[in-house]
């Protein structure tokens, strides 16, 4: 059985965007209303470009699926473009600072156009579609994922406590995908300004993942952990610039007794994937030692604003090498509502990737009865820890700390 992975091709005005996913268990029921769902939420939000008036996306499943059931074999996902232009369109002589027009021009040898039909957001359709997948397969084994955004621009929006289920109606009464729809008006207008300006807008996007067990994830070596891998997932999104995990930059403000979270235990939660162990905070963002400690998993990323300005910045002709402005393509002013939907996506396949790698197996029951089997060793094992302290005291008993 390979690893849980996807790629994704396609050209932002090519024949459609395809996402190939492998090491998909056997038998997950497969709603494709859910995927075609997310796809439809990845168009939305307030501040996108006329593309999205065009485009319906809708998923096609070409293989790997029978009868609505995964068959443990490659399942292509195919999104067609209705704006299906590619050999009619011009080419762009002025790069458009921000975007990959100079740095894949030279690096190809290639026109603008061969560059940004494939660095265009477009391709998080197909991110999209295979997180929507796996988002499936979280389901059987009780993860949630759930994204929102938290900053349009200088905006920082409130974050209520509770749990998704308690959230996810005020986010999806947002138009901005915020959990305080009741401040939409107020970044609608700001948007609208920022368009007249002939301007573009970022934001900050929150990610959590509730019910995660113990262990996703390791230590041992570099590219195992889970803390980096989901940086590099989330980062790799375009647009992304920076990635946080739990308190992320601002632990660094802080001294150490500021940013740590206390071990609690209750035994009446034993029963839960937390066996018990409680921390009465979670700056850690569910991540220690690159490993899932059974906190709720929580990652911010920043988005730029887009780089495609209506009054463009100075660029340089690369024909005539004289400065020019920028070439201006159809574009969003502000697509961070739609950012939330792609980080989320990403996200949840990366979790189902790390579920896939610890617990395995071909078939979705595989998998439930390993987490099912770890748990109950897990709880054995702390058992006997327990019963051989009380009955030789001395051997766990805690030390005095070092002296160095
Ligand atoms: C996008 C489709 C693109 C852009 C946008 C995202 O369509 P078009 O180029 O035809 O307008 O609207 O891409 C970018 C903003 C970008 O920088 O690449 C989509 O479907 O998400």
């Amino acid at each position: 059985m390979p690893n849980l992975s996807y790629r994704t091709a396609g050209e932002s005005h090519g024949k459609g965007i395809l996402a190939l996913v492998e090491g998909f268990p056997a038998g997950v029921q497969i709603d494709e209303e859910r995927i075609n769902a997310e796809l439809r939420r990845r168009q939305g939000g307030f501040g996108r470009g006329g593309r999205q008036r065009i485009e319906a996306d809708r998923v096609e499943i070409l293989t790997g699926i029978w009868r609505g059931i995964t068959l443990g074999s490659p399942i292509a996902l195919w999104i067609p473009n209705k704006d299906y232009r590619i050999d009619k369109l011009d080419d762009l002589s002025c790069p458009r600072p921000g975007h990959g027009d100079l740095a894949g021009a030279i690096k190809y040898l290639s026109s603008i156009r061969a560059v940004l039909e494939r660095a265009s957001a477009r391709e998080t359709a197909g991110r999209v579609a295979a997180g929507a997948l796996a988002k499936q397969l979280l389901d059987a084994v009780e993860i949630e994922v759930f994204a929102y955004v938290v900053a349009v621009g200088s905006i920082r929006l409130h974050v209520p406590e509770g749990r998704v289920r308690e959230l996810r109606p005020l986010r999806d009464a947002s138009v901005l995908y915020t959990l305080q729809p009741e401040r939409d008006e107020e970044l609608v207008n700001l948007i609208a300004e920022v368009r007249r300006a002939g301007d573009t807008l970022g934001g900050i996007v929150e990610v959590r993942v509730e019910n995660p067990p113990f262990g996703l994830g390791s230590h041992v070596q570099w590219d195992q952990k889970l803390d980096g891998r989901l940086a590099q997932a989330v980062m790799s999104i375009q647009a992304i610039k920076g990635v946080e995990i739990g308190l992320g930059f601002e632990a660094a403000c802080r001294h150490g007794s500021g940013v740590h979270d206390p071990i609690e235990y209750a035994s009446q939660e034993a029963s839960s994937r937390t066996l018990g162990f409680v921390r009465p905070q979670n700056n850690a963002g569910g991540l220690e030692a690159g490993m899932t400690n059974a906190q709720p998993i929580v990652v911010r990323a920043a988005m730029k604003p887009i780089s495609t300005l209506a009054r463009p910045l100075p660029s340089i002709n690369l024909d005539t090498l004289q400065p020019q402005k920028a070439d201006y393509e159809r574009s969003d002013v502000c697509a961070i509502a739609a950012c939330s939907v792609i980080v989320e996506n990403v996200v949840a396949f990366e979790i189902a990737r790390a579920v896939m790698e610890k617990f395995g197996g071909d078939h979705i029951d595989e998998v439930k009865s390993r987490i099912d089997l770890y748990y109950t060793t897990a709880r054995k094992w702390l058992e006997r820890r327990s019963q051989s302290a009380s009955t030789s005291p001395s051997e766990h008993a805690s030390q005095a700390p070092p002296n160095n």
